[in-house]
């Protein structure tokens, strides 16, 4: 154990050996966006789980979102994604589905975010055929490796701090937890990261500090009073700290 260094949570979580395989599966390149898109700055991050969701925050200059449905399947589901996927592309918005990896490629999404547990059910070379980005949740030094090795389109690393929007048996990273895989990602391994698990607006300006391309958040704006206040703040809160480092 003492291989590692002291910040490394190996996790409360019994690991499962790894399943699956990765033979000659890279997911699309690092890049994200086109040239000419505003790189590879993923900015403020909302994690949300309906259409009317983007159609609240789109506007408001979000550009990067993720649909997470875990409630719906069949026709519904499909009615929220392509309606996601249509507003978001009218509105150059990176929109990531998280997991139905199938019907993200079906319907043309910009991109895919896995769960560590979705990575053996998903078809990696598919999704990386297709041209679709691909995000990938880690939590634990374990996961990241397995996550290298796919050469996923950005790196989350959660949960920053305790989150009560998804049961979270790991121990939260902390600020110098979340620096120390910024810096190890983003310039040794020139990985764009996106940080995410109880970030608010106390504590958002400290997170942007720390050098993450993505700052992805639920509860802080779906639980808001003015999820569009709430929004706008914490977009002038990012870049306000960005300014400073
Ligand atoms: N994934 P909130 S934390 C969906 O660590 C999710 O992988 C996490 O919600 C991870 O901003 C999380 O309300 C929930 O804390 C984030």
């Amino acid at each position: 154990k003492s291989f590692w260094p002291h910040y490394v949570d190996l996790g409360a979580k019994q690991q499962e050996p790894m399943q699956c395989e990765f033979k000659d599966c890279t997911a699309p390149n690092t890049r994200i966006g086109s040239p000419d898109e505003k790189a590879d700055e993923l900015g403020l991050y909302p994690v949300v789980d309906r259409y009317q969701w983007l159609e609240r925050l789109l506007p408001l200059g979000i550009h990067t979102i993720q649909l997470r449905i875990k409630d719906l399947d069949g026709q519904a589901l499909k009615e929220e994604i392509e309606k996601s996927i249509a507003l978001a592309r009218e509105s150059n918005c990176r929109l990531f589905i998280n997991d139905h990896w199938e019907l993200a490629i079906e319907m043309g999404a910009y991109g895919i975010h896995l769960g560590q547990e979705d990575l053996d059910k998903a078809d990696l070379r598919a999704i990386s055929q297709a041209g679709l980005r691909l995000g990938i949740s880690n939590h634990t030094h374990f996961e990241l490796i397995r996550c290298l090795a796919i050469n996923p389109s950005y790196i989350a690393c959660g949960p920053v701090f305790a989150t009560q929007s998804k049961d979270m048996p790991w121990i939260p990273h902390g600020l110098n937890g979340l620096r120390y895989w910024c810096e190890s990602l983003m310039s040794f391994q020139n990985r764009p990261l996106v940080a995410i698990g109880g970030i608010n607006r106390e504590n958002i300006s400290e997170v942007a500090q720390c050098g993450s391309s993505g700052i992805a958040l639920i509860s802080a704006i779906t639980e808001a009073e003015s999820p569009e206040k709430a929004t706008r703040e914490l977009l002038q809160m990012i870049e306000h700290a960005r300014e400073k480092i």
